[in-house]
Parts: C-alpha cells; sequence; structure tokens
C-alpha cells in the first residue's frame, strides 16, 4: 500500500502520444516510444504519468472521441505493449493514471450505430435525442445538434458532431461505464483523468450544462462503485465550474474527486464572455487575485492542483512568459511561482525544456479540429487572416501538440518519418539532449526544483500570503508552516524593477534563476527574475 494521499506530493507530468515519441516510424508517438523514455522521466523527478487517451478511436478529436473502451487504438500499439508499460512504470516506482472520456463517445462506438441503426434497441436511450433542437453552440463552432435523417431526430453532442453526449440520466447506460471504469482499474492502473467531468450532470433543457443539477449524485455514484476504498487518485477536468464548487467537490463529505483542474488562471488573456478567439494583454493584478482566491478558497479544506498547460492550452512560456529574448528566465520563473503554491504540480510534456507555441503559415499544417473550425467559421463571419491567426498563433490548441523535440537531429529526433504535425523549427536550440548537458538549462532547473519542493514540507503543508497584489509587474507571497517561512519574489517584467527586499540578511536562498544576484545590494529585480528565500532560524 502506498502511503495515503500520495498524489497531494506527487509531480504528475502529462503525455500526448500523438506527439510523445514515435517508436516505429509513421511519424505517430506510440505506447512503446513511451516507454522507452521512462527512464528520461524518472531522471526528472516525475511521480505519476497522464496518459491522454490511447484507446480505440477514429482520431477526429485526436481520442476524445473514443469507439471501443476496451481497445488500444492500434496506431499507438497494443494491449500487450500498454501491460508492458504499466509494468515498468511501476517497476520504476512511479505510478500511471489514464484519461476517461464518459462526457461522449465517437460516433463510430457500436452503442451510437446501434442506436441510430436500430432505434427500438436499447442503446438509443444512451444518447440524447430530440424532435426539435435548442441554440446551443457547439465549442468546436457550429449547433450542437445534429439531424440524423433516418429517425428525423437531432442528436446533441456538446463537442464535434463525431462526438454525441451519453445519456446520463440512463441507468443501464451509466452501469456500463462503472463496469468499464473498474475493468481499468483492475487491471492495475492507479487512477483517472475525468474529461469534462463537470458535464455529466446536465439539464439539456434547462441549458444547464456545466456543473448541473445532478453532477454531485452522479460523481457520488462512481466513486460509491468504482473509486471507493482503492488506492487510486482522481482528477477531475471542470472547465465550467467555479473555484467554490471545485472545493466543495473534493472537501469532505462531497470529496468524490481528489481534486479537480479549475481553469480561472488561464482565461485571463480572452475577453470577458466572448470566448477564446477574442484576445486580452493578461493583467498581472488579475491573476494574483485568482491564485489568491483559490488559495484562500482551498486553506483548511479540499485540494487543488497546479498547472499552466495540457494538450489544450497554448506553451505557459509563450502566454504569460517571453519566449525570444528571456525564454530561460521567463520559463524558470514561471515554474517557480506556479509550483510554490499549495497544490499538486501537473507538468504537460515538453514544458520542462520550455518548448514554445507554434506559428504555422497556413490553416493547412494545423490539425486541430477546434482550430479549423474556427478559421471556417471566422472566415465566413468576415474576419480576415490577419486577425484570425493572431488568434491562432496564441491560443490554438495545435500550439502544445507538436512532436517533443529530443535533440537536434531530423524532426528533433521525434520520428524517422514524417511527423503526424511539423516539429517546431527551434529544435535545434530547444531540445532534452542539449538541455541534460547544460546546467542552466530550463530542464536541469526544473529537475531541481522538484526536489526541493519535496524535501520541504512547507510546500505542502504551508498557508499562502499574498503581498504587492497592487503592482503590475512584481509576484509576491510566502509559505508559512510552524516555524519555517519562505519568501516567493518574483519579476514578471522584461525590466530591471527596484525593488527593496526588507532583512535580507536573515534570508538564504533555496533556489533563483539568476545565480549569485545580490537583491540587497542591487535593490532591484533583473527581467522575469524569481528567487525562492528562506528564513533562517533566529538561533541558528
Ligand atoms: O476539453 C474540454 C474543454 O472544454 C476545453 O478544454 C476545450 O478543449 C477548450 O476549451 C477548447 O477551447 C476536453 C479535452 O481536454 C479536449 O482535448 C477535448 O477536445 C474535449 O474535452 C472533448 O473531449
Ligand atoms: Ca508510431
Amino acid at each position: 500500500m502506498g502511503k495515503k494521499n500520495w498524489w497531494k506530493d506527487s509531480l504528475i507530468y502529462q503525455i500526448y502520444p500523438l506527439s510523445f515519441k514515435d517508436s516505429n516510424g509513421d511519424g505517430i508517438g506510440d505506447i512503446n516510444g513511451i516507454t522507452s523514455e521512462l527512464d528520461y522521466l524518472k531522471y526528472l523527478g516525475v511521480d505519476v504519468i497522464w496518459l491522454s487517451p490511447i484507446y480505440e478511436s477514429p482520431m477526429d478529436d485526436n481520442g476524445y472521441d473514443i469507439s471501443n473502451y476496451y481497445k488500444i487504438n492500434p496506431m499507438f500499439g497494443n494491449m500487450d505493449d500498454f501491460k508492458k508499460l504499466l509494468d515498468t512504470v511501476h517497476e520504476k516506482g512511479m505510478k500511471l493514471i489514464m484519461d476517461l472520456v464518459v462526457n461522449h463517445t465517437s460516433d463510430e462506438h457500436v452503442w451510437f450505430k446501434e442506436a441510430v441503426n436500430n432505434p427500438e434497441s436499447k442503446y438509443r436511450d444512451y444518447y440524447i435525442w430530440r424532435k426539435e433542437p435548442s441554440d446551443i453552440q457547439s465549442v468546436f463552432s457550429g449547433p450542437a445538434w445534429e439531424y440524423e435523417p433516418k429517425s428525423m431526430e437531432y442528436y446533441f453532442h456538446l463537442f464535434s458532431k463525431k462526438q454525441p453526449d451519453l445519456n446520463w440520466e440512463n441507468e443501464e447506460l451509466r452501469e456500463e461505464i462503472y463496469k468499464m471504469i473498474n475493468y481499468w482499474l483492475d487491471l492495475g492502473i492507479d487512477g483517472f483523468r475525468l474529461d469534462v467531468i463537470d458535464l455529466i450532470g446536465k439539464d439539456i433543457d434547462k441549458k444547464q450544462l456545466a456543473d448541473g443539477p445532478y453532477l454531485e449524485e452522479r460523481l457520488k455514484e462512481m466513486y460509491n462503485k468504482c473509486f471507493k476504498g482503492r488506492d487510486i487518485m482522481t482528477v477531475g477536468e471542470t472547465p465550467g465550474i467555479s473555484i467554490k464548487r471545485a472545493q466543495e467537490l473534493t472537501a469532505y463529505p462531497t470529496n468524490y474527486l481528489d481534486m479537480v483542474f479549475q481553469f480561472s488562471h488561464i482565461s485571463l488573456d480572452e475577453e470577458q464572455g466572448k470566448g477564446k478567439w477574442f484576445l486580452k494583454d493578461l493583467d498581472l493584478k488579475e491573476l494574483k487575485t485568482v491564485f489568491e482566491n483559490i488559495q484562500d478558497t482551498f486553506k483548511t479544506s479540499g485540494w487543488t492542483s497546479l498547472f499552466w498547460s495540457n494538450h489544450d492550452q497554448p506553451r505557459a512560456v509563450s502566454r504569460y512568459g517571453n519566449d525570444t529574448k528571456y525564454h530561460n528566465e521567463s520559463a524558470k520563473m514561471l515554474f517557480t511561482v506556479l509550483y510554490s503554491l499549495k497544490g499538486t504540480a501537473f507538468v504537460y510534456q515538453g514544458e520542462e525544456i520550455g518548448m514554445t507555441s507554434i506559428k504555422f503559415d497556413s490553416i493547412d499544417e494545423y490539425k486541430d479540429i477546434e482550430t479549423i473550425n474556427m478559421y471556417n467559421e471566422y472566415k465566413k463571419l468576415g474576419f480576415n487572416d490577419e486577425w484570425i491567426f493572431k488568434s491562432i498563433y496564441k491560443k490554438s490548441r495545435d500550439n502544445s501538440r507538436t512532436p517533443i523535440q529530443w535533440d537536434n537531429t531530423i524532426n528533433g529526433g521525434f520520428t524517422n518519418g514524417t511527423p503526424w504535425i511539423k516539429v517546431n523549427d527551434n529544435y535545434k536550440d530547444i531540445n532534452v539532449k542539449n538541455e541534460i548537458n547544460d546546467s542552466n538549462s530550463i530542464l536541469n532547473y526544473v529537475k531541481k526544483y522538484f526536489e526541493i519542493r519535496k524535501k520541504n514540507e512547507v510546500f505542502l503543508k504551508g498557508d499562502t500570503i499574498f503581498s504587492d497584489v497592487n503592482s503590475d509587474w512584481l509576484f509576491t507571497y510566502k509559505r508559512i508552516f510552524n516555524d519555517k517561512e519562505l519568501i516567493i519574489v518574483a519579476n514578471f517584467s522584461s525590466n530591471i524593477e527596484k525593488y527593496e527586499f526588507k532583512d535580507y540578511n536573515k534570508y538564504r536562498v533555496l533556489i533563483t534563476n539568476y545565480d549569485d544576484y545580490n537583491i540587497s545590494r542591487n535593490n532591484a529585480l533583473p527581467p522575469y527574475f524569481v528567487g525562492i528565500y528562506e528564513r533562517e532560524d533566529e538561533n541558528g
């Protein structure tokens, strides 16, 4: 038995299998590719691996459209490959969690095919059908209702029309899902990331989608029938819920999930209410307010997750940092300010080497269904290419989906075939091999940072107290636990900024991205500076 709540101080690393490592030259990352790089993850200090979906799928939404929950997508390998991966992960002392996509299936799932071809069958009610569509829009452009000519009814799909939503009101469907969840848990995996799980309690006719009226009872049932009593972890993806609700769903007595992903800290570069494509510059004060709110809300109960990026979000360094002149400094700074907060650390593949967002010249090079649909929709609406590409460069999901840059050989060492999506040209400079060999690299900083984080329980348990909340460049807070006190000081700007550190000589540096830099001698912070300072024991 692992120690209780092992996931709290774990470093969890997200793998997007398509883009991690190709082992057989077909240009597509695969399971054996992952197995071959486990020592790298171990080197980095990873405790838990989260795999984005590897199940059978027509890949309309890169695997988030599942056609068989019990099968492995042949492009990624087979069940033996998966079992070998799982065993090897365990042998190396790590854990593995899978993605659970149960708000919808693929339209190529046998349930949906039966629902269409055989409307009298029990499978019809596994999905959501109406004679008249409502005005709900799909996340990926256009209406969320698709006409099915045979039955002359519409089915509901909040994502692509190849992702029909499951009808969670149907008990038999729910039992099928629980059976499947237990199948994977019995196989020995260590938990799940639950895709858009805040949608399964929806009331479609009342148009209550995220955090709907039945969410809690559904999560409770799933917990009781699948998770209870097992030494596993769950993290729910809940894009539509508030910080307060995130806390409630992870706190006794309604802690049906161990933690959730809540998105308020990464929606701050969009114009409120207009959706993700309408850009706005980050106002640092807003970011601090959000983090302060999160840390306060979770102060005594519930548990939160810490992440900058995932396969849906742009690269953090390109988004909130500086991916040119201060690439190294700002990437380290972003790591430090985020993961020094209280919560479980999630790192998305490639972030540890400071991979950057991508700028393709033509829409034909983009693969993401959301991006392609957006392009077509906004063209039709009359937006010009300049406006559209500006948004795509900033926010497209493909920004974080380009292949991992392993070394400076062709295709960044990701594949010796033709990659399914282009590799970022900067692989010659930014790659794993370079960074392993460079003591000043982002990678080695991240490794060292997490060693320090694990050794000091103040990171896990301490209270978080923000200061300088009104500054639009300075990011500072304290972590305090018993007689331990840390101060985190960061400069979010590309200028040298005046800063006075009180009682500087009472602190020692735990880690910084500017070695040998003395704040008090300079009374200033250089661009994207970050340092963590530990208060020295008065008597020591
Ligand atoms: O994403 C859910 C979701 O609503 C967003 O993160 C969404 O992808 C983004 O806001 C679009 O701008 C999850 C998965 O992470 C994503 O990859 C899937 O496409 C989606 O669910 C459907 O399964
Ligand atoms: Ca492959």
